[in-house]
């Protein structure tokens, strides 16, 4: 069997157009355009390509958008304020601060600083805990982008056995919460999560309805570790050295796409999978961020 293609691209634009529309009538009643506030340290080229995305996508559906970038020398000091600035600021709506950050900053203490109401990646404690309890938050965008596939190619996650490789704060930790609680829409699945501590992952794999890798490791998961007809979901995005591509790598996920793909049924590919969702939903949490609708003041 030759799996189908989930078309990540395609599915992100016609969500891209939906914000669009939503962000005209909300433009229409008066209101000023949302606007998101990225920031970025450093000079580390995949992130820069990653919110350079995300400056097109707001262009595109009418979000006001800019970018300050920071020396990667910056202290926590100084990168608090720069964001206390954006939290005060009425005009800005929603904040990020593209990750990686440099070794001397730690992640969870800079989250904490950016006001959970602009927490436009769902990255904040507030917004991770109130999704724990099922309340309204703003949900990290990859996972949400996960989902948002599931519906449009109608795959259901009640009662399946979802597997997910890989723990992090941004993709597995959340996901595996959206899937596994019993209300809403989405979810009602039975979850199991693998790290890098996982005895006999391929015991878990191959036990999987639906897969989520999100280890960031090229060639992780083989069509051997896998049953015929799984869902895979790759959310691995590895840039490998290749001197034949132009820009000297291209781009592989944690799948060993040609195997994998042999056994599965539906399989998001690398690029064009679940990279393009992430910046999608991103949008649509500007827009909610703008609306007050997950906080209302
Ligand atoms: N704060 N940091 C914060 N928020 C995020 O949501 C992210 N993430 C991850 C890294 N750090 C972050 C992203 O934006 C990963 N990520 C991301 C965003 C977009 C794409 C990939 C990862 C994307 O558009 N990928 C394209 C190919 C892009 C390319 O050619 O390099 C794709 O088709 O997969």
């Amino acid at each position: 069997m030759a799996a189908n293609i989930i078309d990540g691209k395609k599915v992100a634009s016609i969500i891209r157009e939906q914000v669009k529309q939503d962000v005209r009538d909300w433009t229409n009643l008066g209101n000023r355009p949302p606007k998101l506030q990225a920031i970025v340290l450093g000079n580390d080229p995949a992130s820069h390509s990653y919110v350079g995305a995300k400056m097109r996508a707001c262009e595109e559906v009418g979000i006001a958008s800019d970018t300050l970038k920071l020396s990667d020398t910056i202290s926590a000091q100084q990168l608090e304020d720069e964001i206390r600035y954006f939290n005060e600021d009425e005009n800005t709506d929603g904040i990020l601060v593209q990750l990686p950050l440099p070794s001397h900053l730690q992640a969870l203490t800079v989250i904490e600083s950016i006001d959970y109401r602009k927490d436009v990646d769902g990255f904040h404690p507030m917004n991770v805990g109130r999704l724990a309890i099922g309340q309204p938050n703003f949900k990290s965008c990859t996972p949400a982008g996960v989902l948002e596939l599931f519906k449009y190619y109608s795959i259901q996650t009640k009662g399946k056995h979802v597997v997910i490789v890989g723990g992090s704060n941004i993709v597995g930790s959340p996901l595996a919460v959206m899937l596994s609680r019993e209300k809403g829409d989405t979810g009602k699945a039975t979850v199991t999560k693998c790290h890098k501590f996982t005895k006999d992952l391929t015991k878990h794999t191959i036990d999987a309805d639906i897969l989520v890798i999100a280890a960031g490791s090229p060639g992780l998961i083989t069509g051997p570790m896998i049953k015929e007809g799984v869902v895979v979901i790759d959310v691995g995005i590895n840039r490998i050295a290749d001197p034949n591509s132009e820009k000297g790598y291209k781009l592989v996920g944690d799948a060993d796409f040609k195997s994998v793909s042999e056994r599965a049924s539906w399989i998001t590919p690398v690029p064009g999978g679940v990279g393009p969702m992430t910046v999608a939903m991103l949008m649509k949490n500007t827009l909610l961020a703008a609306k007050k609708s997950i906080y209302p003041r």
